[in-house]
Formats: C-alpha cells, sequence, structure tokens
C-alpha cells in the first residue's frame, strides 16, 4: 500500500427504516478492481431489489458481507483499497476509514424516501423515451447488468413489466420495451405522460397486495381499450314496470326447474333483438381499421363478479335461444365463473358485452368496451320514479342503461336510436318470452 492510498468503508446508506434486509447477491470479491458507483452488493426487501454501489474506485480489501447474510442501514458492506487518483462518486462521500471515518450518505441512485419529484431526463436520453425515475429505477426488482443495460439505453426500469419469478425484470424485457418504444406499441411508445411516481410509505404506513392474476391479465386488456378505443357514453332509461310483473308471474315455475329468472335474462333477450336489428352493433375493425366486419352470429358476453376479479363468460349464439334457456345459462356459466372454472372457449367469440351492476346498486357508470367489440351495455339499478304520463306522475320501475360505444364506428345518432330500441323493447316483455326458432 503505497503512502497516497487510503482504505474506505462502503456502508448501507442510511433508509430509514431499513433493517435486516436480505443480501441476495455479493457481486464482487477481494482483489476485484472496482470503479466508482459499481455495485458491490444487491439487497432484497419484501418490494423490491436494489444495489449497493460503492461511491470510491479502487481494490476491494475485505468483504463484510455474504450472500444469504443481511444488513442493516449504517452496517459496512466492503473495505476499500482507494489508489491514488482513483475516482469517488461526487454525489457521495466516501467513509473512510482513517482519519475519521463519516458515515456515508444515501447515494441517490439508491434508495430516495422522499416523494419522487417530476422525474428530469438524464443527459444523453432518448428524447422519446420517459425520463428515469431515479428512485423508482434503485428499487425495480433487476439484477446489476440488467440495470446497466438499461442505463446505456436509457430506460426507465419502473416502466418495464418483469417476466421473470415475481415480477424479475430481464434483458429481454427490457429489449421488448424498446422495442415497443420504436414501433409505438409498447408501454413506453406513444405520447403517454408517465403517472408521477410517489413513495406512499414516506408519508404513512403502508401494505403492498399483488394484483391478482386475473387482474393483471385484464388490466393491459381494459387499458388498451381505454386509449385505443374513443368511448363515448349515451344514458337511456327502460320502463321496466310491466317486465317486473312478468317475471313475478314466471320466476317461481322457473325455480321449479331450477333456472332463476333474473331481469339480466330478459336484457339479454332484448339486447340480441337490438343487435339484430342494429347490426353495426354487432360488428368489429378489422386489424387494419379500414373495414368492418359484421358478424352474423350473435354471442353475448357479461360481466361476473367473481372471488378472483371481474371474468367475461360468453353466452354463446344467444339468438336462438329463449328466455329460459338464457337464464339456464347465465346461471351455469356465472358459477362456473366463480368457481374459477371457465374454459377459454367459454370466454372466447363475444360480439357484445352486458355489465350488469343492478344486483348490487348505482344509478348509472361509464363502462369500457371489451375491444374489439363496438359497444357495451352498462346496466344499473331498478328505482321507481315519477313519470309524468297522460297529464299525471305515475309511479313507475324504470332501469338505467349506459352504452358506451365506439365512436370510429357508430355515431351518436345510432347510439340513441339502439338505447330507445332497447328501453321499448324492455318496456313490452311479452315479445321478449316468445320461443326461439
Ligand atoms: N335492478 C334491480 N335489481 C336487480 C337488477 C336490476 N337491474 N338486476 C338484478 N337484480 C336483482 C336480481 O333480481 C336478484 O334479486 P332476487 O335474488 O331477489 O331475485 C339480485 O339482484 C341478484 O341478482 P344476481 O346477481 O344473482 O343475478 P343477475 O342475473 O342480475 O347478475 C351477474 C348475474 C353474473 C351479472 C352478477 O352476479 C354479477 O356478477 N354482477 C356484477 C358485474 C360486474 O362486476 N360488472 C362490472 C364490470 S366492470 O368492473
Amino acid at each position: 500500500m503505497s503512502a497516497a492510498d487510503s482504505l474506505v468503508e462502503v456502508r448501507v446508506p442510511d433508509m430509514g427504516n431499513f433493517k435486516d434486509v436480505a443480501v441476495i447477491d455479493v457481486l464482487v470479491k477481494p482483489g476485484d478492481r472496482i470503479e466508482a458507483e459499481m455495485p458491490l452488493v444487491t439487497l432484497e426487501t419484501e418490494k423490491a431489489t436494489m444495489d449497493v454501489p460503492s461511491n470510491v474506485g479502487g481494490v476491494i480489501e475485505k468483504l463484510h458481507v455474504a450472500k444469504g447474510g443481511s444488513v442493516s442501514a449504517g452496517d459496512v458492506v466492503a473495505t476499500v483499497r482507494t489508489t491514488e487518483g482513483a475516482g469517488v462518486a461526487a454525489a457521495a462521500p466516501a467513509a473512510a476509514v482513517a482519519p475519521t471515518p463519516t458515515p456515508a450518505p444515501a447515494p441517490a441512485a439508491v434508495f430516495a424516501p422522499a416523494p419522487a419529484p417530476v422525474p428530469t431526463a438524464a443527459p444523453g436520453q432518448r428524447a422519446d423515451l420517459p425520463p428515469i425515475n431515479e428512485p423508482g429505477f434503485s428499487r425495480a426488482y433487476a439484477g446489476p447488468s440488467v440495470r446497466k443495460f438499461a442505463r446505456e439505453l436509457g430506460v426507465d426500469l419502473t416502466r418495464v413489466k418483469g417476466s421473470g419469478v415475481k415480477g424479475r425484470i430481464s434483458h429481454e424485457d427490457v429489449k421488448a420495451f424498446v422495442k415497443g418504444a420504436m414501433t409505438g406499441s409498447g408501454a413506453g411508445g406513444g405520447a403517454l405522460p408517465a403517472v408521477p411516481v410517489v413513495d406512499f410509505a414516506a408519508f404513512g404506513p403502508v401494505e403492498t397486495q399483488p394484483l391478482s392474476r386475473i387482474q393483471r391479465i385484464s388490466g393491459p386488456r381494459l387499458h388498451a381499450s381505454w386509449v385505443n378505443v374513443p368511448h363515448v357514453t349515451q344514458f337511456d332509461e327502460a320502463d321496466i314496470t310491466e317486465l317486473e310483473a312478468l317475471r313475478t308471474t314466471l320466476k317461481d315455475g322457473a325455480a321449479e326447474r331450477g333456472i332463476k329468472l333474473t331481469p339480466l335474462a330478459f336484457i339479454v333477450r332484448a339486447c340480441v333483438k337490438a343487435l339484430q336489428t342494429f347490426p353495426i352493433f354487432n360488428a368489429s375493425l378489422d386489424a387494419s381499421g379500414a373495414n368492418l366486419v359484421l358478424k352474423k352470429y350473435v354471442n353475448i358476453g357479461f360481466a361476473a363478479d367473481t372471488p378472483n376479479g371481474l371474468m367475461v363468460p360468453v353466452l354463446h349464439e344467444a339468438g336462438h335461444k329463449d328466455i329460459y334457456e338464457v337464464a339456464r345459462q347465465l346461471g351455469e356459466l356465472s358459477a362456473t365463473a366463480r368457481a374459477g372454472k371457465l374454459s377459454a372457449q367459454q370466454m372466447q367469440g363475444g360480439c357484445f358485452t352486458i355489465s350488469s351492476l343492478g344486483g348490487i346498486g348505482g344509478t348509472a357508470f361509464t363502462p369500457i368496451i371489451n375491444a374489439p367489440e363496438v359497444a357495451i351495455l352498462g346496466v344499473s339499478r331498478s328505482a321507481h320514479k315519477p313519470v309524468y304520463r297522460d297529464g299525471a306522475f305515475v309511479p313507475r320501475l324504470m332501469l338505467p342503461l349506459s352504452l358506451s360505444y365506439d365512436h370510429r364506428v357508430i355515431d351518436g345518432a345510432a347510439a340513441a336510436r339502439f338505447t330507445s330500441f332497447l328501453a321499448e323493447t324492455l318496456a313490452h316483455p311479452h315479445a321478449l318470452i316468445e320461443a326461439v326458432p
């Protein structure tokens, strides 16, 4: 050791309540020559992994931690022999062993307990990639070489979806993200502004729960529809006073046959008639977006609230089923969905979706279209309302309808005609219980 060399302790930065965190990787060994800011170990909390970089360059003199061990804030990770002229990270002065040791402040790239401000672009970063959110980047679940790769490409790891175990981000995930950004198809593409990343724990206790498997599948699909399809929602009300009276006379007989005759079965039958009358609602844009594919079959999906999350079973060939068969299949498909046992076939081929919250409550909502379908009907809870008729207010049972439609395909006048037709059809329910050829 020359007179100009000194020993520097690299410590786990002070990150607040940071105790007994697992060391999942040790990236260097005694004798290794390192540069300032090179990661030495990888730590894993319940929420994320993070590297502890060296704030000095030099040679590893001694390692104080081992893979499988644990560390707390302030613990020494390694002793580094700094050689004359070796780099010291400007933002993170080292904790020199001699003559007067000082604790190493947290390098910003490792962990920042404060909420992230609006991120700023790193020098040399591609202008069309979102700026890197440094605190989030440090906590992203990825190994050191993946982090280095992401840095080189200017990729913000907080925006990359990890495909590995527990969502660990791989090189391939980073490449796919960049590819998506370049083609405008991925999360990094397009002009979508990023939502700020906030460290919620900085404001009080929090608990993190992973999204369910179904939420992780349905979320991107809902998001794709939301950002790709120009939605408009048309509201209307159907007078179902007669329908309820009719249903009351029929439901006990249906129950004896093991069928629960709910309003939804009538609504499905009414939608079948509406889709047959307005075929543009029973259609999808093709992949080019230049042609409309009109379907000659009517398969109706319906949103089912299950313990695992939202599912959309499909009632196939609904146009060929009478009200009892519709009700029977709604019941069976709902039960299968709640048991988490729907087959792929039972979830495919839908033309139009109904989302009924009538059994729960509410007066209206704006459902998201199950793209590439072009419309979805939301149904809320029916209520008795005063309706002005023949010079007087009379109490009528009114059913709220909320029809969201793809405005690229359907214009407002067509949507208003569709909901008016539906309301009219539901108001005269006898046609809905006729036998179906
Ligand atoms: N107004 C008033 N009451 C209604 C109603 C309405 N619009 N729709 C249903 N009801 C009543 C039913 O008649 C039934 O009452 P009874 O037991 O006294 O006969 C009760 O509400 C419960 O009905 P149900 O839920 O068992 O049956 P359903 O056919 O109405 O609905 C299903 C089936 C699968 C659609 C429903 O159970 C469900 O999961 N709904 C939630 C859908 C959802 O989550 N949508 C949001 C998607 S977007 O996140």
